[in-house]
C-alpha cells in the first residue's frame, strides 16, 4: 500500500481535541442544549479554556511535550455563523492556528464535525433537512480549499454511531430524541455525507488523506446465555463494523477511537451494562480494558488501510492511573504491531483538560491540567511520561517500543 500516510517517515505522536469542548463561547445547538440544563449540574461551556481566542499558548506547549501531531475540529456554527456567509474572522484564527502548528512541526489532523451544528443548520432539521448534504458539503469545500494548503489529513465526522446514539437514540445530546429508526436513518444519512464530503475533499486536495473518526467498543455477552451472545453479536456488527462496511471504499486511513469494553444482557435490551462488579474503572464508570483496543486494531487492520488511532484516553483525578492507562494501552499498540497492523500514529485523548460534553466539566482527561479559574496550564507528570515515551521512538522504525 503506497499512501501518503503509509510514506510519512515518521510515527504520528500526539493528541486530539475538539472545538466545542476547549475554545469558548461557540453559538451551536450544544451552547442551546447547555442553557436548557441538559448538562450535569447545569453547567454551561462558557470561555471552556479559552483556547480559541488565546491558542499560542496551548501549541507552544503541545511542542515542548515532543508531540509532532495534534488532532483539532473546526467549529462550523463560528465559520458559518448564517447559512452561505463566512466568518473571515474566524478563518483568519483558524489558519494562524495551523500556521502556528506547522511551524512548530506539529502535523494537523483536522476534523470537519464533531458533534456541534450551527444553530440555524439544527433548526432546519440538522442532517435530516432536505438541504443537508448542499449545506454541509458547501462548508467543507469552502474550509478544504482554504486550507489545503496546510492540512493534508481530514476527517470528515467524528463518531458517526455515537453522535446518532446520543442524540436520537438515547436523548442525551441534542436534539433528544428517542428513535431507533431515527437513528437508523441518520446513520444512512451520515454514511452518504462521509462518501460525498470525501470525493469532494478528494477533488479539491486529491493529494489529502481522507477518512473517519471511528468510535469502537469491545461489545461482549454478560453471561454465557445463547441470547446475550446473539444480543452481543447483533450490537457489535450494528454499533462497530456497519458504518465502517459502508464507507470502506471511501477512507484513505481507518481512525480509530477506543476508550472500553461493555456488556449485553438481555434483560436490559440494546443499551449495554458498563461494567462487571471487580473490574477497574474510570472517573466516567468506563472500564478499563487495554487488551480491547488489541482485538479491534487485529479487527481494523483487515481493512488494509493505515490505521490513526484518534482517541483514546481516561478521565481521571488521579494520575497515576492515567500513567498506567498510557503505557498499557501502548503496549497494547506495539503488540498489534508485531502481528502486523499497520499503525501509524497514536493520538491521546485529550491534550487539555475539557468539557465532556453531559457531564460537564467533572471529568478530566487532559495530558495538561486545566485550572477552569484561573486559566493556567500545567503539564500532568503523564504528559511527562508520555513524551519521554515519544523520544525514546524518535526515528525509529518498526514496533514502538514501550518502557514496562
Ligand atoms: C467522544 C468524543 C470526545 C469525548 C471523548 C471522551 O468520544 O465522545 O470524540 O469528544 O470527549 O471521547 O468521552
Amino acid at each position: 500500500m503506497t499512501t501518503w500516510l503509509s510514506s510519512l517517515p515518521n510515527f504520528l505522536w500526539g493528541a486530539s481535541t475538539s472545538s466545542h469542548q476547549i475554545e469558548g463561547f461557540t453559538d451551536n445547538d450544544w451552547t442551546r442544549w447547555e442553557k436548557s440544563g441538559h448538562v450535569a449540574d447545569h453547567t454551561r461551556s462558557g470561555r471552556a479554556t479559552d483556547h480559541f481566542r488565546n491558542p499560542d499558548p496551548d501549541l507552544q506547549l503541545f511542542h515542548q511535550m515532543g508531540w509532532n501531531a495534534y488532532r483539532l475540529s473546526l467549529e462550523w456554527s463560528r465559520i458559518e455563523p448564517e447559512p452561505g456567509h463566512f466568518s473571515a474572522t474566524a478563518m483568519a484564527q483558524y489558519r494562524h492556528i495551523l500556521l502556528t502548528l506547522r511551524a512548530l512541526g506539529i502535523t494537523p489532523v483536522v476534523t470537519l464535525h464533531h458533534f456541534t451544528l450551527p444553530t440555524w443548520f439544527a433548526d432546519r432539521g440538522g442532517f435530516f433537512c432536505p438541504a443537508a448534504d448542499t449545506h454541509f458539503l458547501t462548508y467543507v469545500a469552502y474550509v478544504v480549499e482554504k486550507f489545503r494548503d496546510l492540512a493534508s489529513l481530514w476527517i470528515t465526522i467524528n463518531e458517526p454511531m455515537v453522535y446518532a446514539v446520543m442524540g436520537y437514540g438515547q436523548g442525551v445530546w441534542p436534539p433528544g430524541q428517542t428513535s431507533l429508526i431515527k437513528t437508523r436513518r441518520l446513520a444512512r444519512r451520515l454514511v452518504a455525507l462521509h462518501r460525498e464530503s470525501y470525493r469532494r475533499i478528494k477533488e479539491l486536495a486529491p493529494h489529502a488523506m481522507v477518512g473517519l473518526a471511528h468510535h469502537l467498543a469491545i461489545f461482549e455477552p454478560y453471561t454465557q446465555s445463547w441470547t446475550d451472545k446473539t444480543l452481543a453479536r447483533f450490537v457489535d456488527t450494528s454499533f462497530n463494523w456497519r458504518f465502517v462496511e459502508e464507507i470502506d471504499a471511501y477512507q484513505d486511513f481507518f481512525g480509530l477511537n477506543y476508550y472500553t469494553r461493555q456488556w449485553l444482557k438481555t434483560s436490559h435490551g440494546l443499551q449495554p451494562v458498563t461494567t462487571k462488579p471487580g473490574v477497574p474503572v474510570t472517573d466516567m464508570g468506563w472500564e478499563i480494558y487495554p487488551d480491547g483496543l488489541y482485538h479491534l486494531l487485529m479487527r481494523a487492520s483487515r481493512y488494509q488501510k493505515p490505521i490513526l488511532i484518534t482517541e483514546n484516553g481516561i478521565a481521571t483525578e488521579d494520575d497515576t492511573q492515567r500513567q498506567r492507562f498510557l503505557l498499557e494501552h501502548l503496549d497494547r499498540v506495539a503488540a498489534a504491531q508485531r502481528d502486523g497492523a499497520e499503525i501509524r500514529g497514536y493520538l491521546h485523548w485529550s491534550a487539555l483538560d475539557n468539557f465532556e460534553w453531559a457531564e460537564g466539566y467533572r471529568p478530566r482527561f487532559g495530558l495538561i491540567a486545566v485550572d477552569y479559574e484561573s486559566l493556567r496550564r500545567t503539564p500532568r507528570d503523564s504528559a511527562l511520561l508520555y513524551r519521554a515515551v515519544i523520544r525514546a521512538n524518535q526515528n525509529r522504525s518498526g514496533p514502538i517500543n514501550v518502557p514496562r
